[in-house]
């Protein structure tokens, strides 16, 4: 849940004693940005004991060799009671990762956000890294151009939540913006590694 603090202000003009008053104030007003992603904390479905891996609800699910290590995790959360694990492979070139397609509409700016939390532990550390970006489409669903956002590996996470960001512009002709949250595996059995992921949103900027 975002928020954002806009200030109000109110020009009244009163009449007193034949004199105009004019009072000036400012109120506080509260605005609430909209969510535009549907399932953004990775509550449902809601994870069961002893059940095999689950993924997402609402959010499409993609990889490079059509196996999946992304599952819903209750080990830890930043908000509600679940995130989501990926897990690397160990193998070179292999990727994975979740998205959601959403309406925009060309030349407003949007904003793609997501907790990560990578694991202090060693043996939980790896060689993968994290990446955000948005597909732009055109009426055809044809990629005109991509917005990539920061890099997160294990060396740039300590242990705790850190929020990543992009904020891309639609550009001329989009329809609609894929975002997507992508783990790429550079490629060391040794320490193929894993990070969470939760509390995501999108935002159409003012
Ligand atoms: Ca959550």
């Amino acid at each position: 849940m975002r928020v954002r603090n806009t200030s109000l202000s109110l020009n009244v003009t009163r009449w007193s004693m034949r004199l105009a008053i004019p009072i000036l104030f400012t109120a506080g007003v509260v605005l609430a940005e909209e969510q535009l992603l549907l399932n953004p904390s990775f509550e449902e479905p809601g994870w069961q004991e002893g059940q095999p891996s689950q993924l997402p609800e609402e959010w499409s699910t993609f990889s490079s060799d059509d196996q999946y290590r992304i599952r819903i995790s209750r080990d830890v959360a930043n908000e509600g009671d679940q995130s989501v694990r990926f897990t690397a492979t160990g193998r070179a070139n292999t990727f994975q990762g979740l998205s959601q397609t959403i309406d925009v509409r060309e030349g407003n700016v949007y904003e793609f956000a997501v907790h990560v939390w990578l694991d202090r532990a060693e043996e939980q550390r790896g060689s993968l890294r994290g990446q955000l970006s948005v597909e732009w489409l055109n009426e055809r669903g044809e990629e005109i151009t991509r917005t990539w956002g920061p890099v997160w590996t294990d060396e740039s996470s300590p242990g705790f939540w850190n929020e990543i960001s992009l904020t891309g512009m639609a550009p001329h002709g989009a329809e609609r913006g894929v975002f997507v949250i992508t783990q790429f595996d550079t490629g060391d059995p040794e320490r193929p590694g894993t990070f969470h992921v939760d509390d995501a949103g999108v935002w159409e900027l003012p």
